[in-house]
């Protein structure tokens, strides 16, 4: 059977979340920063709008460079804040998960979905829950994605770029080689900067060339396996399988009836969180390590851990979260929190039994 993948992709996903939740943004261009703390302006763009793409800035480039880019523009520059787009990847994470046959995490923002049972060789199915995929993320977090859907995962991941942001571009099987021919071989998802140079030493400069050069020259200059791997990204095909992983952490966050720094208040909150979190542990999953996440007023997040003996049920240490309360409430007097959130972590996974359960040799 043919198999039909999709990959999503968030759009300028740290901006697009900071320009969600600071309205007085919206419309300029942002500018989401690592700051490493030397100097005011030491540090590496995260990421940036597409307005701020469109002055030049760009992922991975010093802070002060953007900065002269940005000079003289109403441009917003802010620190990066990893707890909250770690909470809104997590949610929309849960949300793909749902759709697919088989799911697969690749990064904060992306994720491959295999459709192939639910939609037996039918891409106006797929194209139909792409669709749901991006209702339901823009009704829920406020974002929009981008979407390809292809007959492999490199096809898709590859699609997914084609339109840019809130895309969405299908390649049907047939359709793949044509889609492919006329790309620089240096776009071709996976291709270096040195094999690009290499290639196009060789006055090999596209995808079709690629191809037309042949598996048995390829080899030639690349030896088997990197000439093979080559060959498959001009043709567009890809084998591997779209593989579901285990979680490394569960969390749960949600918002406060009222801005609050009354312990009890909070510890009423973090109660009904550990009975929600314990639907997905399911007695199947134990963890070792509890945090307690704290959102204040200002959007300024804290994350206080604590490592415990293994535990299963997370009721079961809402004492430790009582003690991370209280210390949160008096290192910060004052401070008073819109949301809070629970998070476990240093999982491990029961297959089937636990070991109490399984018998011994000696008990039949
Ligand atoms: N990121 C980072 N440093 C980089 C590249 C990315 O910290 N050099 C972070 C910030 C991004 C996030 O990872 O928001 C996702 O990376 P993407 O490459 O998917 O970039 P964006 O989502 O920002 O933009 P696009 O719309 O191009 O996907
Ligand atoms: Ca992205």
């Amino acid at each position: 059977m043919e198999r039909i993948i999709m990959h999503v992709d968030l759009d300028a996903f740290y901006a697009s979340v900071e320009e969600l939740r600071r309205p007085e943004i919206r419309g300029k261009p942002v500018v989401v920063c690592v700051y490493s703390g030397r100097t005011e302006d030491s540090g590496a763009v995260a990421t940036s709008n597409y307005l701020a793409r469109e002055l030049g800035i760009r992922a991975g480039m010093p802070i002060a460079f953007a900065k002269r880019a940005a000079k003289g523009k109403d441009v917003v520059f802010l620190p990066v804040d990893m707890e909250h787009y770690r909470e809104v990847s997590e949610r929309v994470m849960e949300l793909l998960e749902g759709h697919a046959d088989r799911f697969q995490q690749v990064s904060i923002d992306e994720a491959y979905l295999d459709v192939s049972d639910r939609c037996t060789e039918s891409y106006p199915c797929a194209e139909k829950i792409a669709q749901e995929i991006k209702g339901e993320i823009k009704e829920q977090e406020g974002i929009t994605c981008s979407i390809g859907i292809g007959p492999n995962k490199y096809v898709s991941k590859m699609a997914g770029k084609r339109r840019k942001p809130d895309g969405m571009t299908i390649v049907r099987p047939e359709e793949v080689t044509d889609f492919l021919k006329d790309l620089p071989v240096g776009k071709l998802h996976g291709v270096g900067g040195k094999t690009e140079e290499e290639l196009n030493s060789l006055g090999i400069k596209t995808a079709a060339d690629i191809a037309t050069y042949g598996l048995a020259i390829l080899e030639n200059n690349f030896g088997k396996n990197k000439a093979k791997l080559l060959y498959d990204k001009a043709l567009g095909i890809d084998d591997s399988p779209v593989e579901q992983k285990d979680k490394q952490q569960l969390s749960r966050i949600a918002t406060l009836k009222e801005d609050t720094d009354d312990a009890d208040r909070i510890y009423k909150k973090i109660s009904e969180l550990c009975s929600d979190l314990n639907k997905k542990l399911e007695n199947k999953i134990t963890f070792r390590t509890i945090s307690l996440i704290t959102i204040d007023t200002h959007l300024q997040t804290q994350t206080r851990s604590e490592t415990i003996p293994e535990a299963g049920d997370a009721c079961s240490v809402l004492p430790s979260y009582r003690i991370l309360i209280d210390r949160f409430l008096s290192e910060n007097p004052g401070k008073r929190l819109r949301r809070v959130g629970i998070r476990v972590s240093g999982l491990s996974y029961k297959n089937g039994k636990s070991k109490k359960e399984q018998k011994s040799l000696f008990d039949y």
